[in-house]
């Protein structure tokens, strides 16, 4: 037998051969548009703060913990060992930790201090930028926070919210507190005007109690939490919609026996994604809160911040797979060769380039133009343009990086679906992007009213323009700048088309209105940025790429009959099959 081969009880053979995995290496060392886009725009102060070493810490320590909250995710303890309702939200020790270095970090606290005056929101957003794909969705937390901080701001730091501010934007870590954004309820939460049920009843000495349900909360192990609700009068009246709508600030706190006072944590969602994070379903019933607010106007300060950190973790997750994929194609091997030896698979990884390219130098824009507001040095077209790009930069990065990120688990193979390489979760995380923080529809009907208050559209025009005419004499970037001139044109000339159409039009163009905005704007910042002394030709070569894009889809869509009135029966006929 052992002659012929045979081996009775030998372990079957499974050969010699092991694939290297991909490694992830200094995210900052290996961003090469972060560290032009830096050395380009921030002061030298700032610059020599970038200490490389925390940067290396991410790849070495702060990943692991980051998969750690993956495979350990939150769960709740309804009762304790004697019965009791406890409602205990356990979560990892890695994401305390995580809790603890975004402290220390300043990774809230940076906006706040605004030690590097219009340029602090950058800074900020770019350690956030690196830090994102390994922190276990601790991004989603401080971006609430971040969101709550400037609500408070915006309203006036004093009592009862003042306490509360100062240990938001603290940098110690036994002082810090996080904060969470209850907005959701089951009937809807787009439309929050007409969703909200929980309702505030007044108490003799000032406050109000609330009660109701709130259908989404997340990162629910927060010490705080804005949320909405509406005051009862006498009579237990309450005023429809929006307008009906305050804006409350309660603690969330726990009892000597260690019961959440005025809240039942109902359940934990089983979510696609974001698993490391505490997602609950809340009962609120006799929560203790603050004085009334000014509702959905009031809180809309919170969702221009989480709606830019929002798309700082979409263009983060876009990085973050390139930068494995790049890797590992020096190490996989097909068909005789490296990956990176076959043109093909380097033409896929390039477009996933251009687009984290373009994300990431809009994410930024709009950083900076929330800085020059925070630090009192913006012009009225800034303010405008800030309010204008803030819902276009989170949806169009937010479906961007499901895109990116899906091409990436490709470019591993069947790695790629593998769910101990940690890169499935890259993908079930960036699905979220674009549903939370308002829907990709619904921010786009948001770029609509933002349009019409503030001749948005003229806004955008005047300063992509002005971004394309320093590239007029770069003969290199003629195309691009050509294709970003004759996009706005056509925009211009669909705007006047609009105009003369019943208001259903524009509704139908607002999603490719808000995607022509978006790549338009991105192909002027991306002419803008190869025109940089210190550009490299990859950055000519990105702005290229980019403007072969359709830049102006709705002029396009608009020329093929789409918004026409006969165009939604078609729709509802194909969608139902009548
Ligand atoms: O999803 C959530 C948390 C997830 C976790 C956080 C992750 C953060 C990133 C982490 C990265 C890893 S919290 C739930 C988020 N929910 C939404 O985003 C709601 C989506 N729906 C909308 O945005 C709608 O457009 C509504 C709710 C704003 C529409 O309500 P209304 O009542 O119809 O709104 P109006 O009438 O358009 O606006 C009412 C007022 C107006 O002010 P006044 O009365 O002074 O004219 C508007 O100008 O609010 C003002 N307003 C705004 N202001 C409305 N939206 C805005 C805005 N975006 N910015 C400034
Ligand atoms: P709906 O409003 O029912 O929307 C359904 C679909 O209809 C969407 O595709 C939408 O684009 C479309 N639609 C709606 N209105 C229009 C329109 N006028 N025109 C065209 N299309 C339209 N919420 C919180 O308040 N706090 C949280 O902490 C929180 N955490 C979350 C965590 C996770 C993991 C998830 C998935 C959600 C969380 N949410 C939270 C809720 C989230 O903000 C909402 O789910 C989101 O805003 C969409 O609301 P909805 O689910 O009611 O969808």
């Amino acid at each position: 037998w052992e002659a012929a081969g045979y081996l009775p009880f030998s372990r079957a053979k499974i050969g010699s051969f092991f694939q290297e995995r991909p490694v992830l290496k200094n995210p900052f060392l290996e961003d090469a548009l972060l560290r032009g886009y830096l050395r380009r725009h921030l002061p030298q102060e700032v610059r020599r703060r970038k200490a490389c070493k925390k940067k290396q810490r991410v790849a070495n320590e702060v990943d692991d913990w980051g998969r750690e909250c993956e495979v350990t995710p939150p769960r709740l303890v309804h009762f304790d060992p004697w019965g009791r309702r406890v409602d205990h939200i356990v979560t990892s020790p890695a994401w305390k930790h995580m809790k603890d270095l975004s402290a220390q970090e300043g990774l809230v606290a940076i906006g706040y201090e605004r030690s590097f005056g219009e340029w602090s929101r950058v800074y900020q957003m770019s350690k956030l930028y690196i830090f994102s794909p390994s922190s276990g969705l601790y991004t989603c937390p401080l971006a609430m926070t971040d969101g709550a901080a400037k609500v408070i701001q915006s309203i006036g730091v004093s009592w009862p919210t003042d306490e509360a501010y100062s240990r938001l934007t603290t940098r110690q870590p036994d002082r810090f507190w996080t904060s969470g954004q209850w907005m959701t309820e089951r009937q809807g939460g787009s439309d929050v005007g007409s969703g909200t049920e929980t309702v505030a009843v007044p108490q003799t000495d000032g406050s109000y109690k609330l009660h109701g349900f709130k259908w989404f909360t997340s990162a629910t192990d927060a010490d705080m939490t804005l949320t909405l609700a509406r005051i009862q009068d006498r009579t237990g009246a309450t005023t429809p919609g929006s307008r009906g709508l305050s804006l409350f600030y309660a603690e969330v706190s726990r009892d000597e026996e260690g019961r959440l006072k005025g809240i039942e944590v109902q359940r934990l969602k089983d979510k696609l994604g974001t698993r490391q994070m505490p997602t609950a379903e809340l009962l609120l019933d006799g929560l203790q809160l603050s004085e009334e607010g000014r509702g959905v106007a009031s809180i809309a300060n919170m969702l221009t911040i989480t709606r830019i950190h929002n798309s700082v973790s979409a263009a983060a997750a876009m990085r973050r797979v390139v930068q494995l994929a790049r890797d590992y194609a020096t190490r996989r091997s097909a068909f005789g060769k490296p990956l990176k030896d076959h043109p093909l698979h380097i033409q896929t990884l390039a477009r996933m380039e251009v687009e984290t390219r373009g994300a990431f130098l809009l994410v930024m824009d709009v950083c900076r133009l929330l800085g020059r507001e925070e630090s009192g040095m913006a012009t009225q077209l800034d303010t405008h343009l800030l309010r204008l790009l803030t819902p276009v930069v989170k949806l169009y990065t937010g479906k961007q990086a499901v895109a990116v990120v899906s091409e990436g688990l490709e470019s591993f193979g069947g790695q790629g679906y593998i769910e101990d390489t940690g890169l499935p979760g890259l993908l079930r995380d960036a699905q979220v992007l674009s549903i939370w923080e308002g829907t990709t529809n619904v921010l786009s009907l948001d770029v609509l009213r933002c349009v019409a208050r503030s001749s948005g559209m003229v806004l955008h025009a005047y300063v992509t323009h002005a971004k394309v005419q320093g590239a007029s004499s770069v003969s290199s970037l003629a195309p691009a700048v050509k294709a970003v001139n004759s996009a706005l044109s056509e925009l211009e000339d669909f705007v006047q088309v609009a105009a003369t159409r019943a208001p259903g039009y524009l509704e139908l163009a607002a999603r490719d209105l808000a995607y022509s905005l978006a790549r338009i704007y991105t192909g002027a910042l991306l002419i803008d940025h190869a025109c940089w002394k210190g550009a490299s030709p990859s950055d000519t070569y990105a702005a290229l790429r980019w403007c072969e894009h359709d830049l102006c889809p709705v002029a396009t869509k608009q020329a093929r009959g789409c918004y026409d009135p006969s165009t939604p029966p078609l729709d509802a006929a194909l969608v139902y099959d009548r």
